[in-house]
């Protein structure tokens, strides 16, 4: 069994987060993954308070675990949403794509344990110092947003720059990522595009469909020129994207692109225009399962792992 000091902070089963994936991690799949032993995580992406009010009343209809919320701090209901987890007593706030500073005491104060992603050691350390809860240290290799250093760069920068416990996400999505989050000093993981072929997920089936076929150069990172990278599958849309960032387009209308894209993918697995956010690891998610057998397949493979390691040891 591997358990692990955020287990015993979050009085959780299994030391997995399920990432905020905007549009995709609602109450439903965050539930499944709160049963299942892990934390469930409801993603506000750019969606208005009322949205992330409704999906946490579904997720505690649905489990009496404890569940979180993840702010995308580039949102403009940022602050509708910030008041929202205080209201509904959310038991832990993650945060994302920008700086939670001026929310932290008021979270804190109210019992809720907050875990702000961090793509630097900076941020890492002035989170550590506004005394966040732990930390999620992801890497480039993740979807959606990302930052510039992989995870296996950042994870031991983050880990040697804080006393906190540390999260590490991005290019995980099994039992030998796990483990090697372990090696780089994290104490758990977080996962999103493995369970984007969880049952419980809601995507659009050939959203689905397009992650179980993904090889390893599936994914790119567009949106460097307007200062948010994104990494998705590679489809039509991505690649006119990145067309378009080298032409001599206005940044107005690449801005007005990408509207609506992210929506096009998860409602309407729209194969043109739609922007499949996923990770570099889709290429090793290969099946449907429900949430709960996801995190008991890769909690199992860990073990197996971390033994052969110690055989290196004479
Ligand atoms: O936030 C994410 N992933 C996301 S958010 C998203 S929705 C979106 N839509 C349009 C444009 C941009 C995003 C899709 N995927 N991951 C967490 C994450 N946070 N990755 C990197 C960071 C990060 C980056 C900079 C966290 C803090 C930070 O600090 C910068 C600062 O303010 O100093």
């Amino acid at each position: 069994m591997i358990k692990s000091a955020i287990c015993e902070m979050l009085g959780i089963e299994y030391p997995v987060f399920q990432g905020g994936m905007a549009w995709i991690s609602d109450g439903k799949l965050a539930a499944a993954v709160s049963n299942g032993g892990g934390l469930g995580i409801i993603a506000a992406g750019n969606a208005p308070g009322d949205y992330v009010r409704e999906q946490i009343k579904i997720a505690k209809s649905l489990t009496d675990k404890p569940f979180g919320v993840n702010i995308m701090l580039l949102s403009p209901y940022a602050n509708d949403i910030a008041k929202i987890v205080l209201e509904e007593k959310v038991a832990v706030v993650t945060t994302g794509a920008g700086n939670p500073s001026k929310y932290i005491k008021e979270w804190l104060d109210a019992g809720i344990k907050v875990i702000p992603v961090v793509a630097s050691v900076a941020m890492a350390k002035l989170m550590t110092r506004l005394g966040a809860s732990a930390l999620i240290a992801e890497g480039g290799e993740s979807g959606g947003h990302v930052g510039e250093l992989t995870t296996m760069v950042l994870v031991p920068q983050i880990c040697d720059a804080t006393t906190l416990p540390v999260i590490a996400a991005g290019g995980i999505a099994n039992g030998r990522g796990v483990a090697a989050a372990f090696m780089l000093g994290a104490c758990g993981v977080q996962m999103g595009t493995r369970f984007l072929s969880a049952y419980e997920c809601s995507i659009h089936p050939s959203y689905k469909e397009k992650i179980i076929k993904a090889g390893d150069l599936c994914t790119m990172v567009t949106g460097k020129r307007l200062g948010h990278p994104v990494r998705s599958l590679r489809t039509p849309f991505a690649r006119n994207y990145a067309k378009a960032e080298y032409s001599d387009i206005s940044d107005e209308e690449l801005e007005n692109l990408g509207v609506g894209a992210l929506k096009m993918a998860v409602v309407d697995g729209d194969a043109e225009k739609g922007c499949f956010l996923a990770g570099q690891i889709a290429s090793v998610v290969n099946k449907e399962q429900s949430a709960a057998e996801i995190i008991k397949e890769v909690m199992s493979e860990v073990e197996p792992v971390l033994k052969k390691c110690e055989e290196l040891v004479v």
